[in-house]
């Protein structure tokens, strides 16, 4: 049992046979849909039925009981490989199959992964091996994950993928590699999956050998018109460009005192007339005295209004970087004409990589359940980007992928839990952290309810577990430089980006606490909108979750329990180290209920989860008590480390932030 077959845990090669699926065509979706049904569909007769009238659901579909069979309909071939992937789903978590009358409608149009995979196979911020795409084998030799991988994210609605890293390298639109990733997208095409590619903006020049890259150049206009012609010839159905530009070094229209609408806009327009989209990234930021946080904002909001209708802007959930917890990011809802869209990361660069046992639903939820006030109140993040608040050409959803070549896709087993989520959020964004984790759990282990219950409490309470023993109360970014692994709340980069340094992130002296972003610091909650401003601008009403996100909070603030904030802070690393060590026990208790070499991997991760814990709790509670000057409450386990030892470890995982 090495996890390679993911949540796919269908009954094997017993479903129904031919005869007992009514169904008109010969399409290669529907053929797939077929196949599913008759190597693993035990039930009643089933009609797969395309009907034009069902438009409106967008690749959506409805599931009917009707007399003695059920009916499967929707407007095109992949709503019924939907529809066979959701009862397929009910079989396997042993669900009622009776009287179903049900219609479904996803959330997004474009629900799409981003991998950040480089062409020499390397995987920028992957845990999980090397990349699934072999691209020297490339096209003459075809993996068979590869429609494992078209598979896996159909089932769970995916319906787009970015192949290549967005620090992307300019040969990725070459010729050779661009039969490469035909390849790919033909494999892809009838699980619905369309391909999209990160582009580096300076192709113009480094690939074209013109003199510049300049959007407003006419040369620079055509090579990208060119280009778009040579795509769409081997991949009609191409779905777009993914851009980074001007951040952490990628090149981009300012390097031409251009602006960022200039460059989306020129891409934009070569796309057009093939129905191609521009994902443009509005994770930029510079070594500047402004406030890190306020950077993508500043930089967007004057420019709203001035990109092309195919232009959507990709914005992270929270304005630094993808941290345990953020505020969310202030340019959701700011935007007031132009088409926003989150990206998540399901990778975990900041959440202990693929050691670390934390489920991310109820993070993405935090998210897409965040009110912006944008339009008022109930002007959620999920509302502002799924269209329902404002009229949107384009809707879409993203997520870092955390897929490598690994035998079980992940790294960690329980990984599989947030691609599977990610998938079924975009999907469905009002679906519950619990449900999924309800479904995933079923469909990937067992149906035992002594499984099921403690594994999911486990889960469920993993994130904020994670956020307690490495950043608590609003505390960010005091990883580890380049790696991002374990701590280093004492990281002082002299010499280098003061923006990269833990030091400044949470500010901490003898006094206290924090990044102050209210009026007396960088002002960064004045990018919310009312009541949010004032809401987070007064450490009264900050909910403490953040407390230290927008405050520099004295040590001996009282809180809302009456404990001071030391106190609370080293309660806080205390109860994630102790949640951790309740894991432990709950996983050996449940060993019983699944296979020995799932239980033995998880197992030994969950000891590493444990010492990593410890570790962070000692590192930050030592150091911050050399400014806090108080004890550590003398009901906590003692630290177990030498802070100026911990000062010396060194991991060698390489990076440059
Ligand atoms: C940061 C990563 C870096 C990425 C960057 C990005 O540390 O490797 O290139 O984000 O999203 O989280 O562009």
């Amino acid at each position: 049992e090495d996890g390679s077959q993911l949540w796919l845990r269908f009954p094997a090669k017993n479903g129904i046979s031919a005869d007992k699926i009514i169904s008109k065509g010969n399409n290669p979706t529907l053929n797939i849909a077929k196949k599913e049904l008759m190597n693993h569909w035990q039930g009643q007769e089933i009609e797969l039925r395309t009907d034009k009238s069902l438009k409106n659901l967008k690749g959506g579909y409805t599931i009917k009981s009707v007399q003695n069979k059920l009916v499967i309909s929707a407007e095109k071939e992949i709503g019924l490989l939907y529809g066979v992937y959701h009862i397929l789903r009910l079989q396997q978590t042993k669900s009622a199959l009776a009287n179903l009358n049900i219609t479904e409608k996803p959330s997004y149009d474009v629900r799409i992964l981003n991998h950040w995979d480089n062409l020499d196979g390397t995987i920028e911020r992957g845990y999980a091996g090397h990349s699934l795409w072999k691209w020297e084998d490339l096209p003459n030799t075809i993996s068979p994950r590869y429609e494992e991988y078209a598979r896996a994210n159909a089932s769970i609605g995916i319906n787009a993928t970015v192949l290549n890293n967005v620090n992307a390298s300019p040969n990725m639109l070459r010729k050779d590699y661009l039969e490469k990733v035909k390849a790919l997208a033909d494999i892809f095409r009838p699980y619905g999956i369309k391909v999209y590619l990160s582009v580096n903006f300076s192709s113009p020049k480094v690939l074209g050998g013109l003199e510049n890259s300049d959007p407003l150049n006419k040369e620079v206009q055509k090579w990208w018109k060119d280009k778009a012609s040579e795509i769409y010839k081997l991949i009609p159905d191409f779905g777009g460009f993914l851009v980074k530009a001007n951040s952490e070094g990628q090149p981009g229209p300012q390097d031409y005192g251009r602006t960022h609408a200039d460059g989306a806009n020129m891409m934009a327009d070569v796309l057009k007339p093939y129905g191609g989209i521009v994902m443009w990234r509005a994770f930029v930021y510079s070594p500047s005295k402004e406030d890190r946080a306020k950077q993508a904002y500043l930089e967007f909001v004057p420019l709203d209004g001035k990109f092309r209708d195919n232009v959507i802007i990709q914005i992270k959930n929270g304005p630094v970087d993808f941290q345990p917890r953020e505020a969310f990011n202030p340019l959701f809802g700011a935007l007031k004409k132009t088409s926003e869209m989150v990206e998540f990361q399901i990778t975990q660069e900041y959440l202990g990589f693929s050691n670390h046992l934390v489920y991310l639903a109820p993070l993405f939820k935090e998210t897409l359940d965040s009110d912006t006030y944008a339009d008022g109140k109930g002007s959620t993040i999920a509302k502002i980007t799924d269209g329902t608040l404002r009229p949107a050409k384009l809707t879409a959803i993203s997520a870092v992928a955390n897929i490598g070549e690994d035998k079980n896709w992940t790294g960690h087993h329980f990984a599989q839990a947030n691609w599977y989520a990610f998938g079924r959020l975009a999907w469905n964004h009002n679906l519950s952290s619990e449900q999924i984790a309800d479904e995933w759990i079923k469909m990937t282990f067992t149906d035992n309810e002594k499984f099921i219950n403690p594994v999911k409490e486990m889960m469920l309470t993993s994130r904020e577990t994670a956020v307690d023993y490495m950043m608590p109360l609003g505390l960010h970014h005091i990883f580890a430089g380049g790696h991002h692994y374990g701590p280093e709340p004492w990281g002082d980069y002299k010499g280098g980006r003061p923006d990269w340094s833990p030091v400044y992130y949470h500010q901490a002296n003898a006094k206290g606490i924090g990044f102050d972003r209210t009026k007396t610091g960088s002002n960064a909650v004045s990018q919310y909108f009312p009541p949010l401003n004032d809401i987070y601008g007064n450490i009264k009403t900050t909910p403490e979750n953040l407390i230290l996100w927008f405050h520099h909070v004295p040590w001996d603030y009282q809180m809302k329990n009456g404990k001071t904030f030391w106190e609370e802070l080293s309660y806080k690393y205390d109860t994630g180290v102790k949640n951790v060590r309740e894991y432990q026990k709950v996983w050996e208790k449940v060993q019983p209920y699944l296979d020995e070499e799932r239980f033995q991997h998880i197992q030994s991760r969950l000891k590493i989860q444990a010492k990593d814990a410890v570790w962070w709790k000692d590192a930050c509670l030592l150091y911050f008590q050399t400014y806090s000057k108080m004890p550590i409450p003398y009901d906590i386990e003692r630290p177990v480390h030498e802070l100026e030892d911990l000062k010396k470890i060194k991991l060698n995982m390489g990076h440059h932030n």
